[in-house]
């Protein structure tokens, strides 16, 4: 009896529907006095952020299969945010991979070549461009190992304030008014932003389903590494 009542336990737990995956991908800022999006107000004001990502899985917690996505272009300013939604395929998740990639024939084609393309302007209106080609893989993970996390309402943000807080726009290069961090173009400053793409990645709870943080201090429920 108690060998046919764990089979039939074990029959309901493997029947029973996953949540669904609702996952937005968008930039945020944990420091909006430093790096925003569109605004006049801050240090530095970013009006177009895209990204290419080749790699976008979630892991789940347990024995289940990964939840994986196709590659997909995302415009992280574009509002409402880039939504992806598919089957769950376990009832939480611990961790996920992301990994830019810079392709030949891009959705949007400011990517082509490009991992990434951030356009803005600095405190004093001076415009800046920044291309990267990087190709990290970015493995996320809570801050305890094996926390679990909802996918169902979920949201990938890239930390503007992060990528960008390393980066000395005021020491850049500027040409016709200009400063342009590419691959031969204020080299230094684009190393210093390709090294903060991991710490910049980070899964959110987005349980409002806005794709926006709660607070600039919301804590994330996975970091990049
Ligand atoms: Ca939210």
């Amino acid at each position: 009896m108690s060998v046919l009542a764990a089979g039939c336990g074990s029959d309901e737990a493997d029947n029973a529907p996953h949540p669904t995956v609702a996952l937005r991908v968008a930039a945020v800022s944990t420091d909006s006095d430093s790096v925003a999006v569109s605004s006049s107000g801050t240090a530095i004001s970013v009006e177009r952020a895209l990204v290419a990502l080749e790699i976008l899985t979630l892991v789940p917690c347990g024995d289940y299969d990964r939840r994986g996505f196709e590659p997909v272009n995302v415009d992280l300013t574009a509002r409402p945010p880039l939504e992806l939604d598919a089957p769950g395929t376990a009832p939480t998740y611990c961790g996920g991979y992301v990994a830019p990639y810079a392709g030949e024939t891009p959705t949007l084609a400011e990517l082509e070549g490009r991992s990434v393309l951030i356009e803005g302007t600095r405190a004093d209106g001076t415009p800046f461009r920044i291309a990267s080609a990087e190709t990290p893989l970015v493995t996320l993970f809570p801050e305890t190992a094996g926390t679990p996390f909802s996918a169902h309402g979920l949201l990938l943000g890239f930390d503007l304030a992060t990528w960008l807080g390393a980066v000395d726009l005021d020491a850049a290069a500027v040409e016709d008014g200009q400063i342009t961090l590419d691959a031969s173009h204020n080299t230094d400053e684009l190393a210093a932003f390709e090294a903060r793409t991991a710490s910049a990645t980070a899964f959110y709870a987005d349980t409002d389903g806005d794709g926006a943080l709660t607070r600039d201090d919301q804590a994330p429920v996975a970091f990049g590494h």
